[in-house]
C-alpha cells in the first residue's frame, strides 16, 4: 500500500455517514454486483460518487477543507498533481486509478 492509496482510502472512508458505516470494509461497499471482487468500473463508479459527495459546494473541485480534516497536507499535495491547491475530478480519478493498479497485486483487473 503506497502513500497515495492511503490518501484515497481515507477519502473513501471519511466522506459520509454511509461510508463511515462500512469502516474498514470499503471493498464490500464498492462491490456493487456482489461478486466479492471490485473491478475497475466498480472502483471508478465509487470514486466518482465519493468525489461528488465530498464536493460540498458543487464547484467540481475539492478544496483541502472539503477533502476533510483527516487528510494530511502531504496526502492532499500528492493527489493535487497540478499544484493549484484543489483536486479536480480528473486528478482524483487519476489517483484512484493509479491506486487501483497498485493495489491489484496479481494484475487480474480486480480487487478482492
Ligand atoms: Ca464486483
Ligand atoms: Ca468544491
Ligand atoms: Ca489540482
Amino acid at each position: 500500500m503506497n502513500r497515495t492509496f492511503s490518501a484515497v482510502a481515507v477519502f473513501l472512508l471519511a466522506g459520509t455517514p454511509t461510508f463511515a458505516q462500512v469502516s474498514g470494509n470499503y471493498l464490500a461497499a464498492m462491490d456493487t454486483n456482489g461478486d466479492m471482487s471490485v473491478d475497475a468500473n466498480e472502483f471508478a463508479a465509487f470514486t466518482d460518487k465519493v468525489f461528488t459527495t465530498l464536493d460540498a459546494d458543487k464547484n467540481g473541485a475539492l478544496s483541502q477543507a472539503e477533502a476533510g480534516t483527516t487528510v494530511s497536507a502531504e496526502q492532499f499535495t500528492a493527489v493535487d498533481t497540478n499544484r493549484n491547491g484543489s483536486l479536480s475530478k480528473s486528478e482524483f480519478a487519476a489517483a484512484a486509478k493509479a491506486d487501483f493498479a497498485a493495489s491489484d497485486l496479481d494484475k487480474n483487473g480486480a480487487l478482492n
